[in-house]
């Protein structure tokens, strides 16, 4: 039988459930999800294999086409034009319980630039009741080519088989790019890393998450196949160590535990994490 491909991108505003919907997919973490904005930073591909047919799916930042100043938003806005650029089929992912016909229109006008296929799939669909979707398919379709509309909840895994199975149908005959084993462009080290970013993402607030990297420093199994992990937490101001570390080290010690359970979970063993606090340019604390 011929080998066949697709290369799929999400994508939408942030939050709008791009990473939960391709972790649904593939059946494992490969992408963080979060209720915090901007969760997904770097391009991350996952990979299905059905059959013959290999789907490689890229997650993209969630971004509006909006002029971005701040060099970080040039970071994701690249990493999201680098997915849309590969793509062959492009899935416009809306928010629905938050729905905003303007911003869906400007953000349909800037992906149809790209003269790609593209499906729009409105996520959440277990907040809103049902019909929802008839005016807006109405007005979307009148302006814009759209190949189809599906209405899921990637949360709850509603509808998500009957998306898949359509984006089947729309493979063609090419060689897999990716082997039979894999799932990721990402390996576990960079998940694990992952980990503990979303753990501080949910443990502290406004702009010090989004400040800090996560360096893998010892990645071990251990005779008893248990894994040894040490990750410096990395920030370029030392006024935030104060606030990571929190009141007696509870803060540090919380997101050490969360994220130290999600690796478990997601590689399914028990994990020993370490973690250290490292201010840029200035020596280890
Ligand atoms: N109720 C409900 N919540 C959902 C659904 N899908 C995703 N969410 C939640 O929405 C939040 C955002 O989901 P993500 O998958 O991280 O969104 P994203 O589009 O990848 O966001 P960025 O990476 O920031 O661009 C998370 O808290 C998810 O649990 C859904 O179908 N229903
Ligand atoms: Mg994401």
């Amino acid at each position: 039988m011929k080998k066949k491909l697709l290369k799929i991108s999400l994508v939408g505003k942030t939050n709008a459930g791009k990473s939960s919907l391709i972790n649904n997919i593939i059946g494992e973490t490969v992408s963080i999800t979060n209720k915090k904005i901007n969760t997904t930073e770097e391009l991350i591909e996952g990979i299905k294999n059905i059959e013959d047919n290999q789907l490689i799916f890229y997650d993209t930042p969630g971004l509006n086409f909006a002029k971005d100043v701040n060099k970080k938003n040039k970071k994701l806005k690249k990493n999201l034009w680098e997915g849309l650029n590969k793509s062959d089929l492009i899935i416009y992912i809306i928010d629905i319980s938050k729905y905003n016909q303007k911003e869906s229109l400007n953000y349909l006008d800037k992906i149809k630039e790209l003269k790609k296929q593209i499906i729009v799939v409105f996520n959440k669909n277990d907040l809103k009741e049902k019909n929802f979707a008839l005016p807006i398919i109405k007005t979307l379709s009148n302006s814009f080519k759209i190949d189809s509309f599906f209405s899921i909840s990637a949360k709850y895994n509603l509808g998500v088989d009957y998306l898949t199975q359509y984006i089947l149908t729309k493979t063609y005959n090419a060689k897999w790019i990716y082997s039979n084993e894999e799932i990721s462009n990402k390996d576990d080290i960079f998940i694990t890393n992952e980990c503990t970013r979303n753990a501080i993402l949910n443990s502290l607030h406004k702009e010090i998450p989004y400040n800090i990297n996560i360096i893998n420093k010892k990645y071990k199994f251990l005779k008893n196949g248990h894994l040894k992990i040490r990750q410096n937490i990395e920030i370029n101001n030392s006024r935030y160590k104060k606030i990571i570390l929190g009141r007696n080290g509870d803060k540090i010690k919380e997101i050490r535990i969360n994220s130290q359970n999600n690796i478990s979970k997601i590689l399914k063993t028990k994990v020993h994490l370490y973690l250290t606090i490292t201010i840029l340019n200035a020596k280890e604390i």
